[in-house]
């Protein structure tokens, strides 16, 4: 292949290369993997008009040379969104180096770059390993775990396994190794004393009697020649761990003990291979981790240490044989969403000695994840202790709302004149940490807090003029951040963390603001499906656990919104086919047992408008509306599909629940002037509901309106609003005229609002408005999370509404923008920047005195291959210029509308500076 070009700067360069929505991913097993390529121009207009493609391997046989075995020639196409890959079958084990060409509107070969994937085992006979673990005949016995301090919980748990294997590669080492490794729990991979990867709590969790991700590592450079050893440390995790509710499910939810399954793969220069495989070959046996489980906590005794294990030399006479647990692999796969990783550490920021002798440490930040403590000088047996909680009560660690999770970590010092402890198994979620036992004073410095979550690449930014809508959005970052831990959970800290839909499907725009979680979600959608039963019932959560009734409103039908979004917003057409039958299943069944269209039976646990405040939106307003909004989803889905029997009938299903919604819970007027447009119940919600999906008769829409804003008036500004009216609160009331209204709440801060937790130190959305209130102080120990993002779903309107960024009805990927600052509010500016499957998207505006009125100027950047309708406010269309000329001679811009309020543009790639005289407020 030619070489790559410098790409000039200011036309056309490709960036974010990715394939499956990853970049380089390892061990990748699709059969037709999707490319995708972003740009950016600084030339206005700028856009692709044609790619290439070509693929190509370095074949072991060749001496590196490569070959070319993909070309798609010069294809028309304006973006680079998910282009499967249609060349000859992929090979497993295979590294295949892509590269795209792109041609711009002068026919100028503009950019290119190069990127790669490389194939895992694509066929499930290529797995020799079988899966080992502890023998618990033999192995229980070798190591009995230090009792004094257990709990009842943690006296269930068995000390972490060491797995180990040593192999003699002789004078050669090969060309090329990789690993293919995986657990039932959670591992860590050793190879020569060193740590494979940086993957935190790996595989994650899925629903694992389906599937269990593996992970793929490029260790070529970690052999040597003569003696290799090979390790895993593998834990109980999701696997055979404390997960969801304890108080009514153990333990073990999957199974009794944890296995691994690892395969090595050796290259040579010959084009020889060799496997080395886990089999009953294995050795292994309990070390220091006498315990460690996701809730529970980890405790090491360092005394029990096995220094040298996992590097060559070592005597391991004396350790159990490996037990062969299970010789099925059917349930393999690579794994196809990136990792959990450490992503930050948090400085404490201060230490506060108790009288009673133990310190309370305050990191600043409700984390996610777990504490590096330095100890100095701790005699050999000192027992240090590390608890975790959200929040302080009389300047100790406040418990009780993490029920059964005890989130404590145990040291056993060795005695060593400098020790380190990093639990490695598990996470919490906490700002504070009790710190007791330690040897002398504790400094704020041997306290390090490290944040982990799934890696997903934070790709929003959202800032404006006021600091406490800033710091909304920073918590709900925190909040998307520690709850997205391999699914997204409801919350990180208590005995729950459980993969719940309707937390999901509400905060998924949100979470696609902020970062890229295509492949998250899609990967996670599996779980949802998977969760589906043999009625077309969707679970409550994913994976289906704790729960066994079918999925409630609202949260069942996050299994059809969630796909349809993804789809929406980064153009994955995949997802929506692979969901496809399991959505129109689920319509099918609400349909089933709802025959006259309002959905009253099979509502599972029926959550209503979870955690709503001073309100009570009917059980059967919620549900029937969200039975037309997935009906008309599933028909907008066939309609993609080419479905187009399925197309009209789930279109005509949309209609006639509409109709039923209309005839039971609209007052179409019949009744007593004035109550003309209410909705049974006359709550926010359901108001909400009905406007945001559509459901009011369109000459009712102004009364709906009105009652939704005389009830949120009458309640001083506030909202009533829970789980799943919050999201629509801002963004209805901005499109029906109501933006004044919409930043009235956001900068509410009594309570109920956004702000009232902050203004309480809130660093973190928490689960309910009322957590903690002057009034009552704390809510109820038994359901009261810090950290749990639903009612953090505003955060899309921060980008959408506020700063402006959105796309067209009808757009997929964002290749139609609709940007729309909103002046309103406090703020004098606000911006936001987010990555579009095509490129970057901005819109910011800011207010600035002039020397007659005020003058508003909003700068906006168009990614190449989209185009852009602009809305600019303004009392005074005639006043709008861009750069320094006036309109609409300036290049790449139409004028659509001239309203008396705003004038509307059309425009293509670039970025954009308009100035016009402000808007009046
Ligand atoms: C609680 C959690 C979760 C919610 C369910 C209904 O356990 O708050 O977020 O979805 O209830």
């Amino acid at each position: 292949m030619p070489n790559a070009q410098p790409a000039p700067q200011d036309g056309l360069t490709l960036y974010g290369l990715t394939c499956e929505m990853l970049e380089t991913p390892l061990g990748l097993d699709a059969p037709s993997p999707r490319l995708s390529w972003k740009l950016r121009s600084s030339r206005r207009g700028d856009s692709q008009t044609s790619y290439r493609l070509t693929a190509a391997l370095h074949h072991r046989d060749l001496d590196d040379a490569q070959r070319l075995i993909w070309d798609t020639g010069r294809r028309e196409s304006a973006d680079g969104v998910l282009v499967p890959y249609d060349g000859p079958p992929l090979r497993s084990s295979t590294r295949y180096h892509w590269r795209v060409e792109v041609w711009d509107a002068e026919e100028a070969a503009a950019d290119s770059a190069e990127s790669w994937f490389e194939t895992g085992l694509l066929h499930r006979d290529e797995w020799r390993a079988v899966w080992i673990g502890r023998d618990t005949e033999t192995a229980a016995v070798m190591d009995p775990p230090g009792d004094e301090d257990r709990t009842d919980r943690t006296r269930h748990l068995s000390p972490c396994s060491h797995l180990r294997r040593s192999f003699d590669l002789g004078g050669r080492r090969p060309v090329r190794a990789r690993v293919y490794a995986t657990a039932r729990g959670v591992y860590e991979l050793r190879l020569n004393g060193r740590r494979v990867g940086d993957a935190e709590l790996a595989p994650g969790w899925t629903e694992y009697h389906r599937r269990v991700p593996y992970q793929a590592y490029d260790v070529s450079e970690l052999l040597e020649e003569g003696e290799n050893v090979v390790g895993i440390v593998l834990a109980d995790g999701w696997w055979s761990g404390f997960v969801g509710f304890d108080s009514r499910h153990q333990a073990r939810h999957y199974g009794g003990a944890p296995q691994a399954i690892v395969q090595i793969l050796l290259d040579h220069a010959d084009g020889s291979r060799r496997w080395i495989a886990s089999d009953e070959s294995w050795r292994e046996r309990a070390g220091a981790i006498k315990y460690a489980d996701l809730l529970m906590g980890e405790y090491v005794d360092a005394r029990d240490d096995l220094p040298g294990w996992d590097r060559p030399g070592y005597d391991d006479t004396g350790w159990n044989k490996a037990a062969v647990l299970d010789r099925d692999t059917g349930v393999l796969e690579a794994a196809a969403d990136r990792p959990v990783r450490v992503t930050q550490e948090l400085a404490a920021r201060s230490v506060t000695r108790r009288p009673e002798g133990h310190s309370v440490v305050d990191l600043g930040q409700n984390m996610v994840g777990r504490v590096r403590l330095t100890i100095r000088g701790a005699e050999r047996g000192r027992r240090i202790r590390l608890r975790h909680a959200e929040m302080l009560s009389d300047g100790e660690l406040y418990l009780a709302n993490l029920r059964t999770a005890e989130a404590t970590d145990v040291h056993i010092a060795s005695g060593d004149p400098v020790e380190v402890f990093e639990p490695r198994f598990t996470f919490h979620g906490f700002r504070y940490v009790e710190v007791s036992g330690y040897p002398g004073d504790l400094r704020s410095e041997d306290v390090v807090g490290r944040v982990l979550h799934s890696d997903t690449p934070l790709t929003g930014r959202f800032e404006c003029s006021d600091e406490t809508a800033n710091r909304l959005h920073t918590n709900i970052l925190w909040g998307q951040r520690g709850n997205f831990v391999s699914i997204p959970t409801d919350c990180p800290q208590r005995d729950e963390r459980l993969g719940w839909l309707a937390d999901a499907q509400v905060f998924l725009p949100t979470a696609c603001r902020n970062a890229d979680v295509a492949a998250f979600f899609a990967r996670w959608m599996r779980d949802v499906v998977d969760g589906q039963d043999a009625d077309g019932a969707f679970p409550d959560v994913a994976p289906r656990l704790c729960i066994e009734r079918e999925g409630a409103p609202a949260w069942g039908d996050g299994g059809v919104i969630i796909p349809w979004h993804l789809y929406r917003t980064y153009g994955d057409r995949r997802v929506l086919e692979r969901s496809y039958a399991a959505m129109t299943a689920w319509v099918d069944h609400v349909h089933r047992h709802n025959p006259d269209l309002v959905w009253r039976h099979r509502v599972g646990n029926h959550y209503g408008d979870w955690l709503q405040v001073d309100a009570e939106t009917p059980r059967e307003v919620l549900a029937t509306a969200y039975f037309a909004r997935s009906a008309r989803i599933v028909a907008q889905a066939a309609q993609v599909l080419g479905e187009d029997a399925d197309a009209k009938r789930y279109g005509a299903l949309h209609e006639a629940v509409r109709d039923a919604f209309v005839d039971g819970f609209v007052d179409t007027g019949s009744g007593r002037p004035g109550d003309e447009g209410r909705i049974a119940g006359g709550t926010q919600t359901g108001y909400l509901l009905a406007l945001a999906f559509e459901l009011v008769p369109e000459h009712l829409v102004p009364a709906a309106v009105g009652h939704l804003t005389a009830d949120i008036e009458a309640r001083g500004r506030h909202l009533t609003t829970g789980f799943v009216g919050v999201a629509l609160l801002c963004p209805v009331l901005a499109a029906h005229g109501r933006a004044d209204l919409a930043y009235a709440l956001l900068h509410q801060d009594t309570y109920p609002s956004w702000a009232y937790s902050i203004r309480h130190g809130a660093t973190t959305i928490w689960e309910r408005w009322d957590g903690w209130t002057e009034e009552h102080g704390f809510q109820s120990p038994a359901m009261n999370s810090f950290n749990h993002y639903s009612l953090g779903s505003v955060g899309d309107w921060l980008y959408g509404g506020v700063a402006g960024i959105d796309q067209h009805p009808d757009s997929v990927a964002y290749r139609h923008l609709r940007l729309r600052p909103n002046v309103g509010g406090r703020l004098t500016w606000a911006r936001a920047r987010q990555e579009t499957p095509l490129g970057t998207a901005a819109c910011g505006w800011s207010l600035h005195p002039g020397s007659g009125p005020q003058e508003l100027r909003v700068e906006v950047t168009v990614p190449p291959g989209a185009r852009a309708t602009l809305h600019i406010p303004t009392a005074d269309p005639r006043s709008v210029r861009e750069g320094r000329g006036e309109l609409p001679e300036s290049g790449g811009i139409d004028i659509v509308d001239s309203l008396p309020e705003e004038l509307v543009v059309r425009l293509g790639s670039g970025t954009y500076h308009f100035s016009a005289a402000a808007p009046r407020r």
